[in-house]
């Protein structure tokens, strides 16, 4: 309970109590509200004075043409909230006298009802919504007025997060999001996602108020050496499955096929057959579909045909090939579904932005509608500004929808990594020059939702996006809202903060916070007098300790199995890691304090732990390279090889046993 101020009292004419508060001490009646913390960030958000207490039994009045979905969903919201009776209604009484739940879209009449009672109006943008929430009469009204039906789930995300809080505030919010398209594309080179991984990400997808998924494993069979081929049956209706956990959540599934190791662009029988791969798929539900053409040798044709249709292979030949093929497909898509989304493709030059003949010939030729996937300045980028999408545009001819190559750690600079820091250095006002942005995750899905919850919240609110407090709710989140094991989560992550690019500089510098903490005993020791550094030793030891703990907490339960799972090996190396740190602190604090041969031992058992540590490996065939497993690399180990060096241990005058080498 957060502490109350008198005054207050004064102020909390607004607040409305449920019929149960009737006992409750006045200090409770007074807790001010306070701004919700939301992700992604909402437009604007307008807190009023009071909160609103739900009453036990709430009246739920759903606006005609509400999606059974959005139904259900709210009502497991508040059911999960401690509402025991959720009653229906039409209508809004003329006097509200206990909580009422109107949701619907903006333009049905009891919802504008609502929202006129609230004194706010609807968010006219696409996936828009506006959720008011005020104190009336002896009850409360609260709406969810979406501009579309993937607003209202929007909206009712947000609701989520809001009953999570400390008490549900008075507030006007409006929102809607910067970018059209938000999410993930599965585009990754190793072992492909499981069919349970991708459900469980098409949720969370949703919780962050993404709208995409894109299905383009680089390793299934079907999508790219043996595109040609059918899918078994089985195979089909697991797919078939995801196409409608993935509509009931408001993402757009989109099939990838990736023909582009042996297509003949000329040749009608290959388009025949893409044609019918799509077919299959939109059978499915699929409304969306992708060409990738990335990773491809693009000077040379596949078949004879193409030379004589296009000339001899060059960029520029390549390019206009493509463009004619990626245009009939655009073609074919339209008439065979009124419904269909406009085709997406990676082009084979997706990695820079300057202006080249293969970028000019997509630019001249391919159709306006079909939208084009940029990874940045590199394939990795370390940075990405306006600057940079404003070149791309002008260099392809539209604005292109961003790949965003993080955290994907299917690359060799990558090997015994997660990739766990905030997705950060994508300049605000992206926005204006981007069609969208799509993560492309790691090979482990639950601890890619991380960064990812960083670039839907980018996606949604560019302008109010903040890396490291994004990075927290997406831990709290993983951590079931437990504030232990968030802060244990917190500790590992920063182990894996280190993001590498495709040359020797990496985006993000490893274990920035470990670093400072090591950084200081090491300036203690250096500079401090005795007190000094017997307190930076205690501090050191205590951090170690919680350190040597977190896997532990993190195995323990609250945190997502699949994360705890997903990160084994990584968590198995940081105990022994921690343990080692441990050691260290302890020799350190016994040369301090005069004891070399104690301090001997303990270095000595530190130097074995980090050993065993270093031999763990990844899982085989998780990921793309396997390896050695890295724990905050460069600065730990550093520390534990440093620690027998930073206070003298009186060499060969002591009597005790030397520590083994
Ligand atoms: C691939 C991608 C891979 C990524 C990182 C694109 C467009 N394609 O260099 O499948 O996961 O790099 O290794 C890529 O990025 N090519």
């Amino acid at each position: 309970m957060k502490r109350v101020l008198p005054f207050l009292l004064l102020l909390s004419s607004t607040v409305s109590f449920s019929q149960s508060a009737q006992h409750v001490s006045p200090a409770e009646f007074v807790r001010p509200a306070t701004l919700p913390a939301l992700f992604p960030a909402p437009v604007s958000i307008k807190l009023g004075k009071g909160l609103i207490t739900l009453s036990k039994s709430v009246v739920l009045i759903a606006a005609p043409g509400t999606e059974p979905e959005s139904v259900a969903l709210i009502r497991s919201l508040l059911t999960s909230a401690g509402v025991a009776t959720i009653t229906t209604a039409r209508q809004l009484p003329a006097v509200v006298d206990r909580s009422y739940l109107i949701i619907g879209q903006g333009d049905a009449g009891v919802v504008r009802t609502a929202l006129t009672r609230s004194a706010a109006v609807v968010d006219r943008h696409a996936e828009g919504y506006t959720l008011a929430s005020v104190a009336l009469g002896n009850g409360a009204l609260i709406t969810l007025a979406g501009q579309d039906a993937d607003g209202l789930h929007h909206a009712a995300q947000t609701f989520r997060q809001l009953l999570l809080g400390p008490g549900l505030p008075e507030l006007v919010i409006q929102d809607h999001p910067a970018m059209p398209i938000r999410g993930t594309i599965e585009g990754f080179y190793g072992v492909p996602w499981s069919m349970a991984s991708r459900a469980k990400h098409l949720e969370f997808l949703a919780s962050v108020k993404a709208n995409t998924y894109v299905y383009s494993p680089k390793d299934d069979p079907y999508a790219r050496d043996r595109w040609r081929e059918a899918y078994p049956p089985e195979k089909l209706k697991e797919l078939g499955e995801l196409v409608t956990i993935a509509r009931r959540n408001h993402i757009n599934f989109v099939y990838a096929l990736s023909p582009g190791p042996s297509i003949c662009f000329s040749e009608p029988a290959d388009f025949q057959l893409l044609e019918r791969k799509f077919a299959a798929l939109r059978a499915l539900g699929v409304h969306s579909f992708y060409v990738a053409l990335d990773d491809i040798e693009y000077t040379k044709w596949n078949c004879e045909l193409d030379q004589q249709t296009f000339g001899p292979p060059s960029a520029e030949a390549a390019g206009v090939a493509q463009a004619t093929l990626l245009n009939a497909v655009q073609a074919s898509l339209a008439a065979h579904d009124p419904a269909a989304r406009p085709l997406i493709m990676v082009p084979t030059e997706y990695y820079d932005a300057k202006e080249s003949v293969y970028k000019a010939a997509l630019r001249k030729n391919l159709d306006s509608r079909i939208v084009l996937q940029w990874t940045g300045t590199d394939v990795v980028p370390p940075a990405i500004a306006l600057a940079d999408a404003k070149a791309a545009t002008k260099a392809f001819g539209r604005k292109p929808l961003l790949w965003d190559n993080y955290p994907v750690n299917d690359y060799a600079q990558t090997t015994g990594r997660l990739l766990l820091a905030p997705y950060a250095r994508r300049e605000a006002g992206l926005s204006t020059e981007l069609t969208g942005v799509l993560a492309n995750p790691m090979n482990q899905e639950a601890p890619s939702r991380v960064a990812v919850t960083g670039v839907a919240a980018f996606g949604w609110n560019d302008q109010a996006y903040d890396a490291e407090r994004t990075l927290t709710y997406a831990v709290r989140v993983l951590a079931g809202e437990d504030e232990q094991t968030t802060a244990a989560l917190l500790t590992f992550l920063d182990t894996q903060h280190m993001a590498p690019t495709f040359g020797s500089q990496p985006w993000q510098p490893q274990a920035p916070r470990l670093k400072g903490r090591l950084d200081a005993v090491r300036e203690a020791l250096a500079v401090g007098d005795t007190k000094t550094r017997q307190l930076a030793l205690e501090k050191l030891l205590r951090e170690a300790a919680e350190f040597a703990s977190a896997p532990d907490i993190i195995q323990a339960g609250t945190v997502d199995p699949a994360f705890a799972q997903q990160a084994r090996p990584w968590l198995d190396a940081m105990r022994l890691w921690g343990r080692a740190l441990q050691l260290s602190a302890a020799g350190l604090a016994a040369a301090n304090s005069g004891r070399p041969a104690a301090a001997r031992r303990y270095f000595a058992t530190a130097k074995q732990l980090a050993a065993e540590a270093t031999a763990i490996q990844t899982i085989p065939g998780v990921t793309r390279f396997d390896g050695p497993i890295k724990i905050a690399d460069g600065v730990l180990d550093h520390f534990v090889a440093d620690a027998p060096t930073l206070i003298a241990l009186g060499g060969a005058a002591e009597n005790e046993p030397a520590a083994k080498k």
